[in-house]
């Protein structure tokens, strides 16, 4: 069975986006596969988070994935602070990692802006922790959004490097999963920006946390243009907010721009906007009621992360070991500080 691997940051309120590219795949890839999905938190502090609202989010986050169908018995659902082997393995491979290929990566380049000077350090090497989430596991799926494609490309030129480095045939190759009409959803306040929870217009993005009345009037005033939608996807060419929310539709429906043209070409965006609001609310109100239910029992949602990160761990930690022994590090077993070190 192959083992896959994923993984979310807790760096807001889960959006649509999120859901479409990613957890929706993940709970489909559950039925064939042994998964581990992971909340990377130390992804999310690349960008500074409060720390209450951290820790906040990231159990939020945890039920919001239990309540859209992942299951952490059969699985493993785990936040990535929990498990050292991936700090391990991310730090051998920043020293495998090349500065070059670092520089092509384009999720820094957005997301540091203009003022690259002031990003962490942790962001420009994001890709390697990212790599790392993924090896330490020796998965070789990865179900992401279109976004990540060119981290994984990155991982598996480490992956490669590595072996090639060390004389190994240690790290398999990743083949990302990148899968359906919404694999990149836009901002509905601009269709030239993919959705993210960390936006500053709340008004950009749905959340799964969002409720009907919110989901309503924000597909309401999502950005749309004038003309009526076309009869076939060829249509859509050069009508970025149109395709959108046609991708959206498509998406929520389970089928393609061209089946969501027959039923809603030529028609205006008003009736069309009242069928994808209400899509949505059908599909996202039972995943916010049953992530408010998780959340009434904060304990039990810990518990799931902290028996998640055991099994992980004893997952990850042979492999990373062997990736230190590889290495060169000494495998010497720590053995308790001699009495007279210890302070009374
Ligand atoms: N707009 C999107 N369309 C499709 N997939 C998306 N994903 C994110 N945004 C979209 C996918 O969701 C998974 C988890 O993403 P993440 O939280 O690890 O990081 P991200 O891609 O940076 O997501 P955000 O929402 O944009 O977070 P912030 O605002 O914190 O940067 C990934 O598989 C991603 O592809």
């Amino acid at each position: 069975m192959q083992r896959v691997f994923s993984g979310i940051q807790p760096s807001g309120i889960p959006q649509l986006g999120n859901y479409l590219g990613a957890i929706r795949n993940w709970v489909a890839l559950q039925a064939d596969h042994e998964c581990l999905f992971c909340v990377v938190d130390l992804h999310a502090i690349t960008v500074w988070q409060d720390p209450a609202q951290l820790a906040r989010q990231t159990r939020e986050l945890a039920a919001s994935i239990i309540a859209c169908g992942i299951d952490p018995r059969k699985h493993i659902l785990f936040h990535q602070s929990g498990v050292p082997a991936h700090a391990r393995l991310a730090w051998i491979f920043n020293c495998v990692a090349r500065i070059g290929w670092l520089n092509r990566m384009t999720q820094f380049k957005d997301k540091a802006g203009k003022d690259r000077e002031a990003a962490s350090a942790g962001l420009y090497v994001y890709p390697s922790l990212m790599a790392a989430d993924v090896l330490a596991y020796h998965a070789t799926r990865v179900p992401v959004g279109d976004d990540q494609k060119q981290h994984l490309e990155f991982a598996n030129d480490i992956a490669q490097k590595f072996n090639h480095d060390y004389g190994v045939d240690f790290f398999p190759p990743i083949q990302p999963l990148i899968q359906g009409p919404a694999a990149r959803v836009m901002s509905l306040r601009d269709g030239a920006r993919k959705m993210s929870k960390s936006d500053p217009s709340d008004q950009s993005r749905i959340n799964l946390a969002d409720d009907a009345d919110t989901i309503a009037l924000k597909i309401r005033r999502a950005k749309t243009d004038p003309q009526p939608l076309p009869d076939e996807p060829a249509g859509l060419e050069g009508r970025p907010e149109a395709r959108n929310l046609v991708g959206i539709y498509a998406a929520m429906a389970d089928t393609d721009a061209a089946g969501v043209l027959r039923e809603h070409g030529g028609r205006g965006f008003g009736a069309f906007k009242e069928a994808l609001a209400a899509l949505l609310i059908s599909h996202l109100a039972p995943i916010a009621a049953e992530t408010r239910r998780l959340l009434a029992d904060p304990g039990a949602v810990d518990a799931i992360l902290g028996e998640g990160a055991a099994r992980a761990a004893e997952i990850a930690d042979p492999i990373v070991r062997e990736a230190e022994r590889l290495v060169g590090f000494l495998q010497i077993p720590s053995a308790a500080a001699p009495s007279s070190h210890v302070r009374s």
